[in-house]
């Protein structure tokens, strides 16, 4: 149910290699600048969109949706923008607004009404020229975007805003917060994901996702791009994605490592030549072993000791309801205090199964878990995200990653890997610390 989008170069669309990859592997496109200010507006009141619209149509001819990017920004504007301030500068943007998305108008899936708004360390906004029109400026943009476009998704989109623990993160989320409490038209976040040795893939990263979502959006990763493309961090993304019900969506920022802006980085699915590389296969890999969304997503299983009040607490997201999980396998008991942990089959194809294990805490809060069993045939763990693995042969073990040890009362949190062989649900013995 989500989408799988890369960011398209209309100067690219008549490389054949270039659009055969994009065509086969993609139904989302983002244009990577032919959509932005200097790109649209290149003369004030003039709108071109010959990019633009070649981007869109090669977009829709082929099948796919089209998130627009971006609207108001500091950068890449015009020279006529660049040198305007105040009043004037203002109704600019909102003229540039009205402007686009009328063009456009019931077109786009998802428009990055403001991008990257945020200063890199302060937690506050980035000083610019729309910045210094007042601090409202992004609000407006918001509500302009939404007459000029009400079936168009607004999202506002930024780099940098992955870890939750960065000032920049709680900066953003501190705005979406105030802009659904004072109804501020806003319906989902962008995170670019540019993740390098500078801001590297955070393991609170799904944390960050599902902390957004809960305030009432959607979330997209919306220009995804790995410095080295490890698989694992690859599958990762995916995974965090895949676990927090209101993210849309992932686009990676280009087709091919030759296209990314920061090609020397090999950051991107495909190689230079247009071969699938070992991150290829992992995230492809992630996308099957998921519940397909329009079949409700999975709930945590109900150990038979529990009373009422352990049942799980309603998701915060509005998506569809849960599901009883298939062939589930409990502890015997759960310590008060302690914890307890079960085991169910997410998926599973012939030579391969996706598993997931819930955590329980007891009575009172653990800082700590670990979960053992024994297979009783020989099912090998080919991937586990979630927590750390130790055990061999039958004998497996896994126990808590950094961030996601400390469980409150009759709280849970839950881990997943693929494996190869038969699936099984074995009897899980869980130990609180
Ligand atoms: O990939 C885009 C590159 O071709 C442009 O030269 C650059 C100019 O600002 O913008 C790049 O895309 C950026 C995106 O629009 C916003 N987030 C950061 C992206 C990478 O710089």
């Amino acid at each position: 149910g989500r989408y799988f989008g890369t960011a398209i170069a209309s100067g690219k669309l008549g490389d054949s290699q270039y659009t055969t990859i994009a065509n086969r592997e993609f139904n989302m496109v983002t244009a990577e600048n032919e959509m932005k200010i200097d790109a649209t507006e290149p003369n004030r009141g003039q709108f071109d969109f010959t990019n633009a619209d070649r981007i869109y149509n090669w977009a829709v001819q082929n099948g796919k949706r089209v998130r627009g990017h971006t609207l108001a920004w500091h950068q890449q504007q015009p020279g006529w923008m660049q040198s305007l301030s105040g009043s004037s500068l203002r109704q600019a943007m909102i003229d540039h607004i009205n402007g686009v998305m009328s063009h456009y108008k019931g077109k786009i899936y998802a428009w990055d009404v403001v991008n990257e708004a945020y200063d890199d360390s302060s937690g506050g906004r980035r000083d610019s020229n729309l910045q210094r029109t007042g601090n409202d400026w992004i609000e407006v943009a918001f509500r302009t975007a939404r007459n000029a476009d009400p079936d168009a998704k607004l999202c506002y989109n930024d780099y940098n805003t992955d870890n939750w623990s960065w000032a920049k993160t709680q900066g953003v989320y501190n705005m979406v917060k105030d802009f659904k409490q004072r109804g501020v038209p806003i319906d989902c976040v962008g995170f670019q994901s540019h993740f390098n040795s500078g801001s590297p893939y955070p393991g609170n990263y799904r944390t960050t996702l599902q902390n957004f979502a809960a305030l009432g959006v959607d979330v997209q990763i919306t220009e995804l791009d790995i410095q080295g493309a490890s698989a694992q961090t690859y599958a990762n993304v995916v995974n965090d994605c895949l676990a927090v019900p209101r993210c849309n969506g992932i686009t990676t920022w280009g087709v091919r490592d030759s296209d990314s802006w920061r090609s020397g980085d090999t950051p991107l699915l495909f190689d230079g030549n247009g071969n699938k590389k070992a991150a290829y296969t992992s995230v492809l890999n992630a996308l099957n072993a998921a519940v397909p969304s329009d079949s409700p997503s999975p709930t945590p299983p109900v150990s038979p000791s529990a009373t009422p009040s352990d049942s799980p607490s309603p998701s915060p997201s509005d998506s569809p309801s849960p599901t009883p999980p298939v062939s589930p396998s409990q502890s015997p008991t759960a310590e008060p205090g302690g914890c307890s942990a079960t085991m169910r089959t997410v998926n599973s194809w012939p030579g391969g199964f996706q598993s997931e294990v819930t955590v329980r805490a007891g009575g009172s809060a653990i800082r700590g878990w670990t979960v053992s069993w024994n297979w009783s045939g020989s099912p090998t763990i080919t991937q586990l995200w979630n927590g750390v693995r130790s055990g061999s042969g039958s004998a497996v073990t896994v126990r808590n990653e950094s961030y996601n040890g400390t469980v409150a009362a009759g709280g849970t949190t839950t881990f997943g890997f693929t494996g190869s062989g038969g699936a099984e649900t074995p009897s899980l013995t869980c130990a609180a610390s």
